[in-house]
């Protein structure tokens, strides 16, 4: 059994209203902000359940993520619930309250425990292999954007206000250039070169929500694929990780995904010969999108989709480079100069992809037809 040194992991699991003995406490997933355990029990009827600490440098408030986090799932719970009860435990996340009934738990380090049900049966992809997890994960986020429609946003707090505005990430990275406090500009020239020849068209989002052409509506805002629960057969299970639900543009969200779909390689690739683009993938997962988003999308917001494709790896950079030149305070690091190895890695992605503009456009349309 994995035990935290300072055993708060395990203080905090008696917290949760949970059945049975604990009989493993193990380390789970690939996220890059908070840390996610898996808990299980001896129970011989019972559940898994997924524990996350959940990262208060970053969501400084954290009653409101969790709030955003219960009014999404019993909005999407509501949406489902004629299809029974089995359909929605398996299609949404289901959270544990505490033992005192409230939806997370704050222990004497100040650390914020929170707890979900684990879907068991489920995969994540960090790579997509095939074109019907592609669709399949198209599929799940166009008919999240869907059911959460009607969701009335003023009840969502924005937790993390700008996460997606360009503008607010390229001032970010100017403050860290001119800080320079881990003494890294130097090294980064080219790149900051490369970032600074794109800012311009990287605004074009921007420009057509300034208009007023681009309706805000409520987007995940974490879209990358590993955020799909597919099950044995690669359908759509579920999708997870909902501490970005806010307000958004659909591009971000189609951007964001694509941006993990199309890419053969990982997100943090060092050998950048690798990163290439699985056009297929790109077809498969905007088919399985459109299957669900045509239905509400206006013709602007089809307009903006391809200008998503190219903002989000270029903003994922911005913001790699900007915690590398801070001395990697944000994403969690496995190596040294982790954070500028995936800052040129989705930098190329950009380059990749704007080759096949043309290419990517076209299938796009096509889509729309389909
Ligand atoms: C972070 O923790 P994770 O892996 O779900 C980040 C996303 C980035 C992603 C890059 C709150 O998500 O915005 O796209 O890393 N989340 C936050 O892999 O900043
Ligand atoms: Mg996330």
């Amino acid at each position: 059994m994995f035990v935290c040194k300072d055993n708060t992991i395990l203080d905090s699991v008696i917290h949760f209203d949970i059945q049975g003995e604990i009989v493993s406490v193990e380390r789970f997933g690939s996220g890059h902000i908070n840390d996610t355990f898996c808990v299980k029990t001896d129970h011989p009827k019972g559940e898994s359940y997924l524990l996350q600490k959940i990262n208060n440098h970053i969501f400084t408030d954290i009653p409101a993520l969790m709030q955003n986090t219960k009014i999404v799932l019993d909005h999407l719970k509501g949406k489902l619930a004629h299809r029974g009860q089995e359909l929605v435990e398996k299609s949404t996340l289901t959270l544990v309250p505490t033992r005192s009934g409230t939806l997370f738990h704050v222990d004497e380090k100040q650390g914020y425990w929170r707890m979900f049900i684990l879907l068991e049966r489920t995969k994540s992809y960090d790579i997509v292999e095939t074109e019907a997890q592609a669709y399949s994960g198209g599929l799940a986020f166009g008919e999240f954007q869907m059911q959460l429609a009607d969701l009335d946003a003023s009840r969502l707090v924005e937790v993390l206000p700008n996460f997606h505005n360009i503008d607010f990430r390229m001032e970010n990275l100017r403050q860290a250039i001119s800080a320079d406090s881990a003494n890294r500009v130097a090294e980064v020239g080219e790149l900051l070169q490369f970032i600074a020849e794109r800012e311009t068209a990287m605004r074009s989002i921007l420009l057509r929500a300034e208009k007023g052409e681009l309706p805000l509506r409520i987007t995940h805002n974490d879209t990358k694929f590993n955020n799909v629960l597919l099950d044995e057969q690669d359908n759509v299970q579920c999708v997870i990780d909902l501490d970005t639900v806010m307000p958004g543009y659909v591009a971000y969200d189609f951007g964001d995904a694509i941006r993990t779909v199309i890419n053969s390689a990982a997100e943090d690739e060092s050998d950048l010969t690798k990163i290439k683009l699985d056009i297929r993938l790109f077809s498969a997962y905007t088919k399985g999108y459109m299957h669900a988003a045509k239905h509400f999308l206006t013709a602007a917001e089809i307009e903006s989709l391809l200008d998503g494709v190219f903002l989000l790896p270029f903003m994922q950079a911005v913001r790699f480079l900007t915690d590398y030149l801070q001395g990697d305070s944000y994403y969690k690091i496995q190596y040294t100069d982790h954070n500028l190895v995936r800052t040129k890695a989705q930098l190329t992605l950009v380059e990749e992809l704007e080759k096949e503009k043309q290419q990517l456009r076209s299938i796009l349309y096509a889509s729309l037809t389909e």
